[in-house]
């Protein structure tokens, strides 16, 4: 069975989406997710110019041996762009594989590992009375685990909080913006240092002991700025701590480590199992944050998620908005076959993405299940895609209240 047709689908359904589809000489279809916010048209670049000629004629059947002709052949290894674009063409494979099977992706890595993959909403508020407003619209949708961010007295807006919701409101936060260049926003370390222990104490004596609270630092803080954060939540008992540092530098997270109990989530910019190598083998963190869209696909995060199971570590995929429904079903498949997973992050989609994508993945009381349809269970209407012309969108940038450019 030979790779055929490959085209590359770009389409703006509220965010941008790069889509993989390969057609075989037998018809069948296989899509993959080739999202990098922000820098879409890098990755389609990189599809189109490089690696369609290189798919075309290509046996669909050997997977690993693709992967590993992407990843090694071009000399030049890893990187955001290159491994989203393998990562685009390995789940467009494993979807064929699964439709030439009759069988769900997760079938083929070795069957259900659990019932249902425990996912985690997001609520934020701009104040504290805000926030448990949106923590109980998650509840009454059936969240069982929730991640918490709120705005931070003196700072005008902070990432990762939207528009305030009213009792009944869906989350509808759009972290990209529309604008030809970012937008700015500022930051003040010390006050936020100041403000989240206070968040979690009140949200943890309204909504009590049991309910699992995540928080995402968005890599702002220095080494010693992440321990005195996890100490200071430490009484919370987080589920976890997410990007506590810019985490390039992985010897940085050992002075964290030392310092608190609070378990610690990191990865969802890494792009390769060696962004892990001292972290895992360090035991520095305890979840795994990369996609499958921005890790080399199933097969880049499956080699991640096995390393890490030897030392005890979890999954804790990325499921943003910006990581297309393909992208969020190979996840899917991923947390049900997988031994080590953790949790899994779910941002629903907008309707008008679930026009352009229809999936057959089920979210029912707490639980996310990819489903049985075989392959990834993602089918894309082309000519929804069609109408929802890209449009430039950017992550905002962050500077110190003096105008120096921060990390986040
Ligand atoms: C966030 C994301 O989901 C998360 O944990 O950090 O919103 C992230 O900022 C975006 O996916 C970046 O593209
Ligand atoms: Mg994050």
């Amino acid at each position: 069975m030979k790779i055929e047709g490959v085209d590359v689908i770009i389409t703006s359904p509220g965010r941008n989406f790069v889509t993989l589809k390969l057609t075989t000489s037998d018809g069948v279809v296989g899509l993959g997710d080739a999202t990098l916010n922000g820098r879409e048209l890098a990755v389609a670049s990189y599809l189109r110019d490089h690696i369609v000629p290189l798919l075309i004629g290509r046996d669909a059947d050997n997977i690993e041996d693709t992967w590993q002709y992407l990843y090694r052949g071009p000399y030049w290894r890893r990187g955001p762009v290159t491994m989203a674009a393998i990562a685009a063409v390995d789940m467009a494979l494993w979807d064929i594989k699964g439709k030439v099977a009759g069988l769900p992706v997760y079938q083929l890595l070795g069957g259900r590992s659990r019932r249902g993959a425990l996912a985690y909403g997001h609520a934020s508020g701009t104040t504290v009375d805000a926030l448990f407003i949106a923590i109980h619209n998650l509840l009454d949708d059936g969240f069982k685990a929730i991640r918490i961010q709120t705005g931070v007295p003196g700072l005008a807006k902070v990432y990762g909080v939207g528009n305030d919701q009213l009792a009944g409101q869906k989350y509808d936060y759009e972290p990209a913006g529309r604008t030809a260049v970012p937008i700015q926003e500022d930051w003040d370390t010390a006050a936020y240092l100041r403000h989240i222990p206070k968040v979690f104490e009140a949200v943890r004596a309204e909504f009590g002991a049991a309910l699992p609270l995540l928080h995402d630092a968005h890599h702002r803080l220095t080494p010693n700025q992440g321990a005195q954060l996890g100490r200071s939540l430490e009484p919370f008992d987080l589920f976890w701590l997410e990007d506590c540092t810019p985490a390039e530098n992985q010897e940085g997270l050992r002075r964290v480590r030392s310092q608190t109990t609070t378990p610690l989530a990191i990865g969802e910019v890494f792009n390769s199992i060696f962004d892990y190598q001292t972290l895992i083998t360090e035991q520095l963190i305890d979840y795994v944050r990369s996609s499958a869209t921005h890790a080399g696909g199933i097969t880049g995060l499956r080699k991640i998620m096995d390393f890490a199971a030897i030392y005890q570590i979890k999954s804790g995929i990325h499921g943003p908005t910006d990581v297309s429904p393909v992208g969020m079903a190979a996840a899917l498949h991923l947390d049900i076959a997988i031994h080590n997973f953790g949790i899994q992050e779910f941002m629903v989609h907008n309707e008008r993405t679930l026009e352009v994508f229809q999936t057959s993945y089920t979210f029912i009381d707490g639980l996310l299940d990819p489903g049985e349809n075989p392959g990834l269970g993602v089918e894309l209407d082309e000519s929804a895609a069609a109408a929802f012309e890209y449009t430039p969108a950017y992550l905002p940038v962050n500077r110190l209240l003096d105008g120096t450019m921060h990390d986040w």
